[in-house]
């Protein structure tokens, strides 16, 4: 292969490698941002304790807008999307704050995503996804969908972490 097209192939193959990923989580590059260790933090917690909180997705609202959560409690966090079009949850500021343990986007082409570098959540219509994860830092932070003009809609909310 002439060298030409097999930079552009290796070019073309990372592109493809992260489009797979980047359907259902968009991920930051970035790593120091991030709570350092997520895989330390979230396998010192008891999962067994686990709080679970659903969050709707649907008809231009987040459903509940505001939630609270307490630094070093793990959460599972349900997403649904009921709708018939596509609706995300971004907060890359609120994901820098929190270890995640595993994102599940279940669905037709449902997949488990092992990151800690999350910045946004993307689902397709009647899809769910599931995060288990630790908060860590304090804050607030304003989450939205980032479909275009949702958010003007009225599809934003607030996490706190307490
Ligand atoms: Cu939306």
């Amino acid at each position: 292969m002439p060298k030409r097209s097999l930079i552009a192939f290796v070019i073309l193959s990372f592109a493809l490698a992260a489009c797979a990923v980047a359907k259902h989580a968009t991920l930051a590059g970035n790593y120091a941002a991030y709570v350092p260790d997520p895989k330390g933090r979230t396998a010192s917690v008891d999962w067994t304790k686990a709080e679970a909180i659903h969050i709707e997705l649907s008809n231009y609202e987040m459903t509940p807008q505001q939630r609270v959560f307490k630094t070093g409690k793990a959460y599972v966090l349900t997403l649904r999307n009921d709708d018939t079009i596509t609706h995300s949850l971004k907060s890359i500021p609120f994901f820098q704050s929190i270890a995640v343990r595993d994102l599940i986007v279940y669905g037709k082409d449902g997949e488990v995503i092992a990151t800690p570098r999350l910045e946004k959540v993307t689902l397709k219509a009647e899809t769910n996804a599931e995060i288990k994860f630790v908060a860590v830092r304090t804050g607030a932070f304003d989450v939205y969908c980032d479909q275009p003009l949702h958010a003007t809609r009225g599809m934003t909310g607030n996490f706190v972490i307490e």
